[in-house]
Order: C-alpha cells, then sequence, then structure tokens
C-alpha cells in the first residue's frame, strides 16, 4: 500500500503580505503529480487545510479544485481538520463526498470508525483523529478532567484501539493534528498550549504501523513510524534552511514501513542579509539573491528614509525591515525579542508588569489563560 502524507497546506496564507495561494496551486499541481506517477494508493492530509476558520472565497476554490484532481487520479482521499481549519465548515458535505472517496474527517466520535483501504495484502485501516480541542471534545469524548491535550487524545486513541482489537491482523494507520513531545516548532504554528502542556506523548502512538502528524511546520520524524510532513511551504523566515514536502510511505503486507521524502517545488527562496543600506543596495556578494524573498536588518546608526523603497529597487521581494542600529539597543528589537517564543498568556502577563509595575496576580494570570482558551474555542466551534 503506497500513501502520501501532507499537510498544513494553509490554504489562503500570505506571506509578509504576499498572497501565496499561486504557489499553493503549483503545490497541488506538484501532488498530483506525484500521485500518479508513483501510483499512490491514498492521499493522507493532517490537518490545517486552510489558514482560516473563514477562509476567502478564492482559498475556497483552490482546495475545491485541489481535492478533485487528486480523486480524479483514483486515489482514495483522508483529510482531517488542523486547529486553524472550523471542523464544520470544512466538514460540510463530508458524508456525501466520502462516496467519491473523499474521507473529510472533522467529528472526534468518528475516530474508531477507519476509512478502509485493500491491496493485494489485504486491508489497511485509516483512523482519522481530527484537531482535538481539550474543552470542546471532552465531553464527546468522555475524557478525564483536567488533562488538556494528552487526555483527550489519549481518550479517541483507546476509540481507534478497541476497533483496532477487533480486527486482528490489519494493518492500521492513524492521522492526528497535535503537538508531539520532542517535535521542533518554528514561528509559523499558532500556539495550541492555552490552560496547560500543549505537547503529547509519542508512546500514544505507539502500535500504529504508521502515524501521519500535522501542526509542526518542519518534516520531521520523531521515529521511523511516527511523522510530520511540515508544511509544503516555508511560512516564516525561520524556516529558510528547510526542504519542504511530503512522505511517500509503503506499508508492507508485514513489518516496518519505508519512508521516502518528495521534496515540494520552491516558488521563491528566503534569505536574510544585514549591512547598512549602502552595502546591501551595492555590494555584488547579493546578487545571487536578489529575486529570493528577503529579511533585512539595516545596521545604519540612523534610520535611512525610504529604506524598503529603496531596497526594492534592487531586491523587488524584499518583504520584512528590521532596524539594528550597530552599537546601539533598538527599542523595536528588544521587544521583538522579548515576545519570541512567550505564550499568550505569558505577553498578557508581561504586559500587566510593565504598565502596572507589579506582577500579575495568580488570579489574573488564570483570568488570562481562561479568556485566551474561550477566544479559542470560539474560533474552532465557529
Ligand atoms: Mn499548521
Amino acid at each position: 500500500m503506497r500513501l502520501i502524507h501532507t499537510s498544513d497546506w494553509h490554504l489562503g496564507r500570505s506571506f509578509h503580505g504576499v498572497d501565496l495561494l499561486n504557489a499553493q496551486v503549483a503545490f497541488l499541481d506538484h501532488l498530483v503529480g506525484v500521485v500518479r506517477s508513483e501510483r499512490v494508493d491514498a492521499v493522507l492530509v493532517s490537518g490545517d487545510v486552510y489558514d482560516r476558520a473563514l477562509p476567502s472565497a478564492d482559498s475556497v476554490a483552490v482546495c475545491d479544485d485541489g481535492l478533485s484532481r487528486l480523486a480524479g487520479t483514483g486515489a482514495q482521499l483522508i483529510v482531517i481538520s488542523g486547529n486553524h481549519d472550523s471542523a464544520t465548515r470544512l466538514g460540510w458535505g463530508s458524508r456525501l463526498l466520502s462516496r467519491s472517496g473523499v474521507h473529510i474527517r472533522c467529528d472526534p466520535s468518528l475516530a474508531g470508525s477507519p476509512v478502509s483501504l485493500t491491496d493485494p495484502h489485504g486491508e489497511v485501516a485509516v483512523y482519522a483523529v481530527p484537531y482535538l480541542e481539550p474543552h470542546a471534545v471532552r465531553e464527546v469524548l468522555q475524557a478525564p478532567e483536567p488533562g488538556g491535550h494528552a487526555a483527550v487524545l489519549r481518550a479517541a486513541l483507546a476509540r481507534v484501539r478497541a476497533d483496532m482489537s477487533t480486527h486482528a491482523g490489519v494493518r492500521s494507520v492513524v492521522l492526528a493534528h497535535t503537538f508531539v513531545v520532542g517535535g521542533q516548532g518554528c514561528a509559523s504554528e499558532r500556539d495550541i498550549g492555552v490552560g496547560g502542556v500543549a505537547s503529547v506523548p509519542i508512546s500514544l502512538f505507539d502500535g500504529f504501523d504508521y502515524t501521519a502528524l500535522g501542526h509542526l511546520h518542519r518534516q520531521q520524524s520523531l521515529s521511523p513510524a511516527v511523522r510530520y510532513s511540515g508544511s509544503p511551504l516555508a511560512f516564516s523566515f525561520s524556516e529558510a534552511g528547510q526542504v519542504k514536502g511530503s512522505w511517500l510511505i509503503e506499508i508492507p503486507r508485514e513489518g516496518p514501513i519505508q519512508a521516502q521524502a518528495v521534496a515540494a517545488p520552491v516558488p521563491r527562496p528566503l534569505s536574510s542579509l544585514r549591512g547598512t543600506l549602502d552595502e546591501l543596495l551595492t555590494s555584488a556578494a547579493h546578487c545571487d539573491v536578489e529575486s529570493h524573498f528577503l529579511a533585512f536588518t539595516l545596521t545604519d546608526a540612523a534610520r535611512p528614509i525610504d529604506a524598503m523603497a529603496r531596497l526594492r529597487t534592487r531586491f523587488p521581494h524584499a518583504v520584512c525591515l528590521d532596524f539594528a542600529p550597530e552599537g546601539r539597543v533598538s527599542v523595536d528589537d528588544s521587544y521583538a525579542v522579548a515576545l519570541r517564543a512567550k505564550t499568550d498568556t505569558e505577553i498578557a502577563a508581561a504586559f500587566v508588569a510593565h504598565t502596572r509595575g507589579t506582577p500579575a496576580t495568580h488570579d489574573e494570570v488564570g483570568l488570562f489563560a481562561d479568556g485566551f482558551a474561550a477566544a479559542r474555542l470560539a474560533e474552532v466551534t465557529s
């Protein structure tokens, strides 16, 4: 059985104000080509199909066209919702679509009902676990409270295991959208860690032949059988050095799976440059990156006038500009650095401490956590 594992398409996302939809169409073209040339039996899409719960009409059209063409190859499609998707909207019509081999799974209560695939060696059961927002799904999954992400995912996978126990010898694949301990993040994933531990132990996925994860945007393997495909495009400069793509997975009749990375097309590479405006505009050293997406850090002692417009005369895809005057700590930079790698609750608590002069109290931090959790819940259930 041959599968291709992809995730985090984020259709409709922009990159520093630049529309990525054409690049996303190019990825889908590439994916359709790989499915045909590699004779793939099923396409696994592990969540974050769209960038927003309310995707633009253009994004919906691209998704519709992409799914139709993928299904047109004869492959089965199994798609779950991610933390960026509205489960209700992405799941619209899913029971009708499943009749044509497009299985969009956004309902956690169906976690124990696999999509059944067959090859000459027999059956492969594909269990699709959508992104689980703990507050929203705790009841439907009858998960113990509290326990956050690990508790609800454990409850969903208990349903999977209960179903597997009635099908001895059947090969099993799980799709999930979650942050597994040990996974490496980057700057473009939305934090899911409100009010508790966001990450789940890899041991939750013991015993499945393959686990196709979504959420982290770097392609990576946590074990041979547990992998993130990562996003097909870079969504932040922190991803500049990464090779983006999918996993081509071969599930043999028995024994370990084989995986091969399939690189996605790169619409425009990313580079970062640092220097004074004059150096950047004149140095021959930067010729090879003129067509890249560029992030600049200007080191001029005084901020040059119209810096971005002047940079774009040489670098038309300059999208990001920071100032770090030589010999001086910039207020903007120190603030940006201070926010990096902080949770929403930590940022809000730091704001209180900064403006009031005394730290946020335990109760205030709790209020922030509850507020952010409510906002997130409203988004995934809207
Ligand atoms: Mn994502």
